[in-house]
């Protein structure tokens, strides 16, 4: 095997952002420009020496060019052995349970998650580390840093290999094992729930259907849903994955999964449906003319894990992102279980699954988990909800409505301004932060302000922090307003205001969402200057 040394000049623009490096496919086209990336993650992340690494992609455009360029470097820079999923593909938990079950030294997951895909559209790369989740911040800046120093890159001049034959293959020395997808983490699902229950349920007449978005789930939820599970064969609709998505955005929101929204509201609905976004982490549900929105999602589940034969009297504590709703932290409060708030973004879960601190966690962006792996998880979240709804036998609808008249209603609504111009958006946050010192005490209509401050983040395991994560305002009845700035996008920036209010009176439990929190939306917009400072008079989507 001769290895070849590529001299190459660093590129200034290889920081990772809320979940890997995204960016144009374009860019990843340019020469040298993935492959300085993957070569610093070889500079810097090399334990354990021995042990394979996995890769995998949502199957979107440019994957398969990006993993022959992979598996190249890697061989180059002396991997021991690569775990690859057939076709190039791998479900972001998948990969994260496969690096799991391998002690692998981690592994490289191509995706752009829920951003379009396409010739012009979007890829991307993370590394994940060997306990299978995103890799922490000083594991991302060691990464920058190495791209901005990188002056070669190692790689072989070897061809591409099939990655569509099942087996052992090599690149130079390097053993490839390519693996089925599907199967282990199918395995992993049936340990955890009640697939008997389940069964028994789409039995009885059940009816579901399974939004694939032509993304990366489609596989997966055949396999569980279709055959395992012995749901109808054309439960999952839009289930091969495509390069494009079939020209759509595979984001699981009512606004990119209006096919299946409409369904769902419309005269024919099915009890539950479900779709997952391009990589598989995110998840959406829906009952018969009902939507659940995630933090209620994270909420229910919490309060029903006992229903679930992998949680049953295990679950050790709850953790959510700061801007997703408090309705988990009242149902932890009454189990007597820790609630941690953490920054957007699942890695900082990491540290608080890997002690044991917490089992469940959440994001208010469709995103659900547990320890089971160190990602969300889309497919298992729509398992979860599968094996409480055959266990209650009531409707979403139902489960939901008890739920509140129980625990309140946490009102709670996201409004994202995409592709703002960035000198506006980060004009916003800075005024905003400015002001934070002065709030507190202050009357804004008839809410007052209890607390103002940018989330800084002290991880309770390793005692890192994580500064500058999001504008927060709290009122002195519980409500909050949130501002950030995405770290996903590709275009200009992205304005995310988070809002919520809590209500207890099950009178006014049934109010719409956006009437609800009218008059805090309202203080919202005119706090930051929305309007003026962007041009914006309406965002673009509102969950
Ligand atoms: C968004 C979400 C965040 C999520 C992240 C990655 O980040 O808000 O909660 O963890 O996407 O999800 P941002 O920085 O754009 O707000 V995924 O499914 O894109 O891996
Ligand atoms: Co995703």
């Amino acid at each position: 095997m001769s290895v070849k040394t590529i001299a190459t000049q660093p590129f200034q623009d290889q920081k990772p952002g809320t979940s890997g490096l995204r960016k144009k496919v374009k860019v990843f086209e340019k020469p040298n420009y993935l492959e300085n990336f993957v070569q610093a993650i070889f500079d810097t992340q090399q334990e354990p020496r021995e042990a394979p690494l996995v890769v995998g992609g949502d199957g979107r455009y440019y994957n398969r060019q990006a993993i022959q360029i992979i598996l190249r470097i890697a061989a180059a820079n002396g991997c021991a052995r690569v775990v690859l999923g057939q076709g190039g593909i791998l479900s972001t938990p998948a990969a994260s349970h496969l690096i799991r079950i391998n002690q692998a030294r981690g592994g490289i997951i191509l995706s752009a998650s829920h951003n379009p895909g396409g010739p012009d559209e979007d890829f991307g790369i993370k590394f994940n580390t060997p306990n299978g989740g995103p890799a922490p911040e000083k594991v991302t800046e060691a990464i920058y840093a190495a791209t901005l120093n990188i002056s070669r890159y190692l790689t072989l001049d070897t061809p591409d290999i099939d990655l569509d034959r099942l087996g052992t293959t090599k690149v130079g020395d390097m053993p490839v094992e390519i693996v089925d997808p599907v199967s282990a983490y199918a395995d992993l699902m049936e340990q955890l729930f009640d697939f008997n229950q389940i069964r028994i349920l789409f039995q009885s007449g059940f009816r579901m259907r399974f939004d694939a978005m032509h993304a990366v789930t489609g596989p997966y939820a055949r396999e569980i849903l279709e055959k395992r599970l012995g749901a109808p064969a054309g439960t999952v609709i839009n289930g091969i994955p495509l390069e494009d998505f079939g020209h759509g955005h595979p984001d699981p929101n009512l606004v990119y999964a209006k096919e299946l929204a409409d369904y769902l509201f419309g005269p024919d609905a099915p009890d539950f449906g479900a779709a997952s976004d391009g990589d598989g982490d995110r998840n959406m549900v829906l009952g018969r003319h009902f939507f659940v929105t995630p933090s209620d999602s994270l909420a229910v589940i919490l309060a029903n894990a006992n229903l679930a034969p992998g949680y049953r009297n295990r679950v050790s504590g709850v953790a959510r992102s700061m801007p997703t709703s408090q309705a988990a932290d009242r149902v932890a409060a009454r189990l007597g279980l820790p609630c941690y708030e953490t920054p957007t973004g699942w890695k900082f879960f990491g540290n608080l699954l890997d002690a044991g601190k917490i089992t469940l966690c959440g994001e208010e962006s469709f995103g659900t988990g547990s320890d089971h792996v160190r990602e969300k998880d889309g497919v298992w979240a729509v398992l979860f909800w599968l094996n409480i709804l055959a266990a209650r036998r009531q409707s979403v609808a139902e489960i939901v409505r008890e739920h509140r008249s129980v625990y309140g209603r946490n009102y709670y609504t996201r409004h994202d301004y995409e592709a703002v111009d960035s000198a506006a958006a980060n004009g916003l946050i800075d005024a905003l932060r400015a002001k934070t010192a002065t709030l507190p005490g202050q009357k804004l209509g008839s809410y007052t302000v209890a607390y103002a401050d940018d989330f800084r983040y002290l991880d309770p395991i390793d005692d890192s922090v994580s500064d500058q994560q999001g504008i927060r305002i709290g009122f002195q009845d519980g409500s909050r307003i949130v501002y950030r700035l995405s770290g996903t996008g590709t275009e200009g920036a992205t304005l995310r205001v988070y809002i919520e209010a809590y209500e207890a009176d099950p009178a006014r439990h049934n109010l719409d969402t956006q009437q609800a929190l009218a008059e805090l939306i309202q203080i919202a917009n005119n706090l930051a200057g929305i309007r003026e400072r962007t041009g914006r008079n309406e965002p673009t989507v509102i969950t």
